[in-house]
């Protein structure tokens, strides 16, 4: 039996943190995003962010002016790709029609990993539940996904780099019309650039091959890795949403699956992603 929690015990002062599960995830309370947060509130919300992975802080009846002032605190805001043809050019509109037959972002995946420098964190603003129930969002910690790997399947990755391409996130929906695509290759597993933490960095929805093997040992690879963190129930949390849940999660190194279980209802948010720096391996 594998020792999985590695997170320091803390004591807050300005903010409640209670975690929803022993290894990733916690619900903050204390704060609200409609007033400029102290730097003490500030600094405890990126300890828990780092010792968490995902933030989740409810009732949050927040402008877009309050979304874009709490994530700008994370970093430089990252544009949305094509840019919206209204309003801010930061804020990815969240919204299933009703009666939609897929919705974005539903298998597992970290937003932007085709990208050079792909995303520090997003934050999900819910306004629209499917009545009541449904659209839960799974998270997924890749540090445990690589920790529970044989020290022997460790190594071997290491040594491997993986090709991110963003068309393959469209599958067989249109590319919508000014969208820059971007394709770059990042090494299957990277340090985690503020803990130094290693973690597994491949995904099925940007994911496309390890250029290092043949095409089928890519194949086999890659898919025994996406089920070491599908079948892991032990590594994921599930966020029910209610109106006004904002999520904040770590790109670098969580991924997030939504379940779409409430065909035909309507969900709608907003989002706002955070650039990254550089990965390294
Ligand atoms: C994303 O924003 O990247 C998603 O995958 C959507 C998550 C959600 O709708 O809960």
């Amino acid at each position: 039996i594998e020792r999985l929690v590695t997170r320091p015990a803390r004591k807050y002062r300005t903010i409640e943190v209670a975690p929803l599960t022993q290894v990733i995830g916690a619900e903050v309370s204390g704060v609200d995003l409609t007033e400029e947060l102290s730097d003490e509130q500030l600094a405890e919300v990126r300890t828990a962010f780092l010792d968490h992975h995902v933030l989740v802080l409810r009732d949050q009846d927040i402008s877009r002016e309050d979304h874009l002032r709490f994530a700008s605190h994370f970093g430089e805001l990252r544009p949305v790709n094509p840019p919206p043809p209204e309003g801010d050019p930061h804020i990815l509109e969240i919204v299933t029609t009703p009666g939609a037959e897929d919705v974005a972002g539903n298998a597992w995946h970290a937003d932007g990993t085709a990208d050079a420098e792909p995303s520090l964190g997003s934050m999900l603003h819910i306004l629209e539940t499917p009545q009541g129930t449904g659209g839960d969002t799974l998270f997924a910690n890749m540090h445990l996904a690589y920790d529970l790997l044989s020290p022997t399947m460790r190594e071997l990755l290491d040594g491997l780099t993986a090709v991110h391409d963003g068309l393959l996130a469209f599958g067989d929906r249109p590319i919508p019309k000014g969208h820059v695509t971007a394709r770059n290759e990042h090494p299957v597993v990277v340090r985690h650039p503020e803990t130094d933490r290693k973690l597994l960095y491949v995904n099925p929805i940007y994911t496309q091959r390890i250029p290092q093997l043949s095409a089928p040992e890519s194949r086999a690879l890659l898919d025994m890795l996406y089920q070491t963190v599908s079948g892991r129930p032990l590594l994921q949390c599930r966020v029910r949403w209610e109106p006004n849940t904002l999520v904040f999660w770590d790109n670098r190194c969580v991924q997030h699956h939504v379940s779409y279980d409430y065909y035909p209802l309507a969900r709608y948010g907003r989002r706002i992603a955070i650039n990254g720096g550089p990965l390294k391996g």
